[in-house]
């Protein structure tokens, strides 16, 4: 197995959504031993702290909530992260999913930096990709997918180095996709895996689908895992439970792959909000899931090609 340099990165962002409580993810997924789990499999782990917003002047926005806050918290997320890409494989501990419009841009300067296409793999159940036009809800959470490729009304963000391409992105998990999603993603060649296809062909095959595509061009893999991925009678822990989600076994199973394809460059963890878990046992499960992605199995088996 390859050891990682892994770096854990903690983004207490709680500004992509009104309800509050991602803020206190970092401390829940140290709590729950993350780094343990990893140093365990034969890793290093680096803890290099919490991240800080970047400054900001709250404003006042008739739909959009902390518009000022979460470009703040770009900023500072997207040059952390592409800080920790330099010292080894980034973990980001959220915090809500707005940290990834942060993460996944360092990413993209990274890659462009080393020459290599990013690929970005979303576990949810919602495609995240509205526009702050867009969005019924205000809610900036909803919206890294948009940001990253490049759609329009970004204005305040921090600006792309260039649009991530659909070919590049695949989401798996959908079961809430509102309506001005719906109709932008179906232009697009965006992967959309929605529960249907998960249980008519199972989710083995349209992820091996998709990392075929990232080790065909030596790809830089970034997975950010949304905790509303999962259903939630396994998963209270987060604001926006949608029933019908993964199973623990397929949450498991989408982690071993990665980890046997080794292709994962960087990882989110995103929307964990311990003020709702149960006994601790959503940031447990993430905990669970993060060491499978890392190498944590029953028995060895032949890795698959890929
Ligand atoms: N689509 C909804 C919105 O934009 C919900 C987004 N919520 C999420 N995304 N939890 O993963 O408000
Ligand atoms: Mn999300
Ligand atoms: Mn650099
Ligand atoms: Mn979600």
């Amino acid at each position: 197995m390859i050891q990682q340099n892994c770096i854990l990165v903690g983004a207490p962002m709680d500004s992509g959504k009104r309800s509050r409580g991602c803020l206190m993810g970092p401390d829940a997924y140290r709590t729950a031993g993350l780094a343990t789990a990893l140093t365990d499999l034969g890793h290093s782990v680096t803890d290099s702290g919490n991240v800080a917003p970047a400054p900001f002047t709250p404003g006042q926005h008739p739909k959009l909530y902390a518009l000022e806050e979460t470009v703040a918290w770009t900023q500072a997320l997207a040059d952390a992260a592409e800080a920790a890409f330099h010292e080894g494989l980034p973990i980001f501990m959220g915090g809500d999913h707005a940290l990834a419009s942060g993460t996944v841009l360092g990413a993209m300067r990274y890659a462009q930096a080393q020459n290599r296409p990013l690929f970005v793999l979303w576990l949810d159940a919602h495609s995240d990709f509205h526009t702050p036009e867009s969005t019924d809800s205000g809610n900036l959470h909803g919206t890294p997918l948009g940001y990253v490729t490049g759609r329009e009304g970004f204005d305040a963000f921090p600006n792309l180095p260039y649009a991530l391409p659909h070919d590049n992105i695949a989401i798996i998990g959908l079961r809430s996709v509102d309506a001005a999603e719906r109709a932008a993603l179906q232009k697009t060649t965006i992967q959309r895996v929605d529960m249907r296809e998960i249980d008519e062909t199972g989710i083995a095959t349209p992820l091996n689908a998709f990392l075929e595509k990232v080790a065909a061009v030596n790809g830089m893999l970034h997975v950010s895992l949304d905790v509303d991925f999962l259903d939630p009678s396994v998963a209270p822990a987060v604001g926006t439970t949608v029933p019908g989600g993964a199973t623990v076994r397929e949450g498991h199973l989408v982690m071993e792959m990665l980890h046997d394809s080794g292709l994962i460059t960087s990882m989110d963890l995103v929307e964990l909000n311990p003020f709702l878990d149960e006994r601790g046992r959503t940031a447990r499960l993430m905990v669970d899931l993060t060491a499978s992605a890392f190498g944590r199995r029953v028995f060895d088996r032949p890795t698959r090609a890929y």
